[in-house]
């Protein structure tokens, strides 16, 4: 099945390149309408509103957003299942639900005006990819309550190309429909993504001889080095896409072909960059958390999301003419963050040592103990076949080069142990890295 090339360069020109003074504007307005709905429709606004002696008619600018209360996952759970709504049961065509471990979810409703945008944001994210009518865009996300697998797939339909709705898993079926199939496009998890490349190779399929050449990869953090690595095996370019179910799945913002962070669709979402523990806003460039406003949504709009992503905002206009502000690549949660003996360690920084290396497979697992009174990581690092018949003088001095530069990056000593080739549990969807041991064992 081949379809001919063909190019747009934007999806929607008017917005995707709109002047700073103009988008400030138009958000002005959107912010104004957004707080006057969710105070007269949702009574925990209204409430959180009186408690801070604030009217809707007090947001005169766009900087009086910091007059506003923060949104807190917390919050939906506690107005569980649609407290939170701003529209009668009978406007929400759609339920999604966040993927919490424990407890209750976190339940977004969507309009039918709310799905119709977020397919016109991920059209967009496409075409920011190369997409076109064109293309064939394999899914490989999760369909269900998880919104990375029905999120994307309407967006491909938007935009008019092919959406092969595979869903997560089954490796060699996706692999068996990448070739018959044409597939130019593929959406999943980075990790899942690198699993494919992998898999694929092993199989014997030379990926430069396939016509896919763009990956749609998000929905947990990635390293640099891993996008090298996933975009020489499978011979594509590999893009970010980052969104949270809460502000509305997939698309809240996209890199593009200029690989300098990802466009936020500022005509959707506001954001800011706070400190965390402070609450007070970051200036441009400074690193801190990511916070969202909703202002174009339905269903369920949200006030200054708390989304416990750590980034920064990038506002110069882009290479590529968007004027939309850039984030650059998530690198981490506040609450993914281990504490390890006072030190603060992602599993970002993890996996881009590990890969700066080269010589060991990209999955590892972050090993947490308690030992007396103190916290021990241990990094599982998987060998590939070659390594692991090699001799034992050369992974010493592996073990050792790997041990030295985490030390210096993060500043703690870390155990570092090899296991066999394909030891460590893959996944279809979001990656586990860390293995947590301490409470277990108290
Ligand atoms: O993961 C939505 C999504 C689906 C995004 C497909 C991209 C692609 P949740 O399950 O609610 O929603 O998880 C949201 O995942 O707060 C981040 O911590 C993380 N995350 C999402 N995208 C990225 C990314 C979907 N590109 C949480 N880089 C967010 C890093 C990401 N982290």
């Amino acid at each position: 099945m081949i379809k001919a090339p063909g190019k747009k360069e934007y999806y929607d020109p008017e917005h995707e390149t709109m002047s700073r003074e103009k988008l400030a504007q138009l958000q002005l307005e959107r912010l104004q309408a957004t707080v006057q709905r969710v105070y007269q429709s949702v009574p925990f606004y209204k409430n959180a509103f009186k408690g801070r002696g604030l009217e809707p008619g007090d947001i005169k600018s766009l900087d009086d957003i910091r007059k506003l209360p923060f949104t807190y996952k917390q919050d939906l759970r506690d107005n569980y299942p649609n407290g939170l709504f701003a529209v009668p049961m009978e406007k929400i065509v759609r339920l999604h639900a966040s993927s919490g471990t424990t407890g209750k979810p976190s339940v977004v409703g969507y309009t039918k005006n709310d799905i119709s945008n977020w397919a016109d944001l991920i059209a967009r994210c496409l075409v920011m990819a190369g997409g076109s009518e064109n293309d064939v865009v394999q899914v490989a996300y999760g369909y269900g309550l998880f919104t990375g697998g029905l999120g994307v797939h309407y967006g491909v339909e938007r935009l008019g190309a092919s959406v092969v709705p595979i869903s997560g898993g089954n490796t060699s079926r996706q692999l068996m429909l990448m070739q018959d199939f044409g597939t130019t496009m593929l959406a999943c998890t980075p990790s899942y993504a690198l699993f494919l490349a992998e898999e694929g190779i092993a199989a014997g399929i030379d990926f430069k001889k396939l016509p896919i050449r763009a990956g749609v990869f998000g929905a947990e953090p990635w390293s640099e080095n891993m996008k090298k690595q996933i975009e020489s095996k499978m011979d594509i370019t590999a893009l970010d896409i980052y969104g949270l179910s809460e502000v509305m799945g997939p698309g809240v913002s996209m890199e593009c072909m200029a690989k300098q962070g990802s466009h936020i669709a500022e005509d959707y979402f506001i954001a800011e960059i706070i400190n965390p523990d402070t609450g007070d806003v970051l200036p441009s460039g400074m690193q801190g958390e990511l916070v969202i406003t909703t202002i174009a949504k339905e269903g369920i709009p949200l006030l200054r999301y708390r989304t416990r992503d750590i980034s920064t905002l990038h506002p110069e206009v882009c290479a590529c003419g968007r004027t939309h502000v850039r984030m650059k690549r998530v690198s981490g949660r506040t609450d993914d963050m281990l504490i390890i003996r006072g030190v603060n360690v992602f599993p970002s920084q993890v996996e881009s040592v590990l890969l700066e290396f080269g010589e060991t497979e990209p999955h590892y697992l972050l090993v947490v103990d308690r030992k007396g009174d103190l916290d021990d990581l241990e990094i599982w690092v998987e060998l590939s076949e070659k390594m692991f018949s090699d001799e034992v003088k050369h992974l010493e001095a592996l073990e050792s080069k790997i041990r030295h530069k985490l030390l210096s990056v993060l500043n703690i000593n870390v155990k570092i142990k090899f296991v066999e080739p394909r030891t460590i549990p893959r996944s279809e969807g979001k990656a586990k890295r860390v293995m947590d041991r301490r409470e277990l064992q108290s």
